[in-house]
């Protein structure tokens, strides 16, 4: 990695004990991703991005915030960027992936909370982590109770705003998903000092969607048996799109897929054909959690999707581009972002007829479904997603972990037992 210390410093992070983290970082990547064989050759962007992750693209923050533009970090996919990036502004993703920054955020929260929440604020009250030093302002959402507490308490330390969630799918949750999204739009245009009009947020629904396309290709192609890529490589394409800037992340992803398609069409896989195909489900895996992936893939499995906000449901549904006026534009909006079916909402069909859709549409030996710690929206469904699967004779295993690597032997045996039994 190039030389960041000055940058970091300036950005008023821990040094020392950033120190510590770019020093295990390279390891743990390398041992995962670097031992892999035929790799496809595109993923050399995305191992260049890892290898500079805390560096090139704040970099590349700090260069618009001296140009006037303003940053939004973002814990959830539910936060619509299309009306940040319609403002000037650029998002990135904040979900702490890394049990480095579970300390502490244990010293500000109770320890029975989930991962992602004690990883994400510890990596801001820990000041290890540029992109949240970085953030002009972040954006929350009421989508589960760990979260909307913990806002408050990143809310006292650096401007957050809160979107409120509907915790439903009925018209007048619609009506108001769109009513949230409009007074977003005002705190945008608050904060970036630039009116949002129907020009440039229909420019920014255009640009959202071509990178929601680009991303779909990539998954199109993992339809295919033998799959052309490993669950690994996708699932860090799909990490880095969380903070990369979105026009050249559809470029990246679409040159990823004219590759995959020429490999498609040659019969070539990133794992030999009969390897066991799997599906995981459950709650996001930010980026540094690699461990289930590696896990599976190291148990003579590959997994061809993830139904999850690190996977298909980031990019899944566009946005229609029909509307000519805010308001119809924010409607449109709405329309595309509650179909997302995260736990959140009740009653939640739409999750589980999507893990049967796709276990199906990616030709699935077998489902994963693993939910973070303390995550109960996730953990409660996961007897009805079981049945679902049991009903259509698909193969379900359930999991619960967290960042820490104590559970990976225990969950190798589980694994590799269930893989085994996919075979007989
Ligand atoms: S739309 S999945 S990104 S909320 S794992 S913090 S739910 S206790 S991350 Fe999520 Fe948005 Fe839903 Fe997706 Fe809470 Fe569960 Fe932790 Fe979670």
């Amino acid at each position: 990695m190039a030389d960041y210390r000055a940058m970091w410093e300036d950005l008023g992070m821990d040094l020392d004990t950033h120190d510590q983290l770019c020093a295990v970082l390279p390891d743990a990547f390398g041992d995962t991703y670097l031992t892999q064989g035929n790799r496809p050759d595109n993923m050399a962007f995305y191992d260049f991005v890892v290898s500079e992750i805390h560096g090139v693209r704040p970099a590349e923050l700090i260069e618009l915030q001296k140009a006037g533009g303003k940053v939004f970090g973002t814990f959830c996919v539910f936060v619509p960027d299309e009306v940040v990036i319609a403002c000037g502004g650029a998002v990135t993703g904040l979900c702490g992936g890394s049990q480095f920054w579970v300390p502490e955020g244990e010293k500000v929260l109770p320890s029975g909370i989930c991962p992602l929440i004690k990883a994400s604020l510890g990596a801001h009250f820990g000041k290890t982590c540029p992109y949240f030093s970085v953030a002009d302002i972040y954006v929350g959402e009421t989508t589960c109770d760990g979260k909307k507490k913990a806002y408050e308490i990143l809310g006292a330390d650096k401007e957050t705003y809160v979107m409120d969630v509907p915790q439903m799918k009925r018209e007048k949750d619609i009506v108001a998903w769109a009513d949230e999204i409009a007074a977003f739009a005002r705190k945008v245009e608050e904060v970036t000092g630039n009116e949002l009009t129907p020009e440039n947020l229909a420019a920014a629904i255009r640009t959202v969607n071509e990178k929601r396309r680009a991303l779909a290709r990539v998954f199109e192609a993992r339809k295919a048996n033998p799959a052309p890529i490993s669950g690994k490589d996708t699932l860090l394409m799909t990490q880095i799109a969380f903070f990369d800037d979105p026009v050249r992340c559809a470029e990246m992803a679409n040159k990823l897929a004219d590759e995959l398609e020429e490999r498609v069409a040659r019969g070539e896989g990133a794992a030999p054909a009969g390897t066991k195909r799997i599906l995981v489900t459950g709650t996001p895996l930010a980026i540094p959690n690699w461990k289930l992936h590696h896990i599976i893939e190291t148990s003579s499995a590959v997994v061809v999707c993830e139904e999850m906000c690190t996977g298909t449901r980031y990019f899944e549904n566009l946005v229609d581009e029909g509307a000519d006026t805010l308001e119809g534009q924010f409607r449109a909006l709405s329309e595309r972002y509650m179909k997302n079916n995260c736990a959140c909402f009740t009653p939640n069909p739409g999750r589980i007829a999507d893990v049967v859709r796709m276990a199906k549409e990616y030709q699935v030996d077998g489902v994963i479904d693993a939910n973070l710690k303390f995550c109960t929206l996730y953990d409660v469904e996961k007897p009805a997603l079981a049945d679902a699967l049991a009903e259509e004779g698909i193969p379900c295993l359930g999991l619960e972990t967290d960042y820490a690597d104590n559970d990976a032997e225990q969950l190798r045996t589980r694994i590799g037992a269930f893989v085994e039994m996919l075979g007989a």
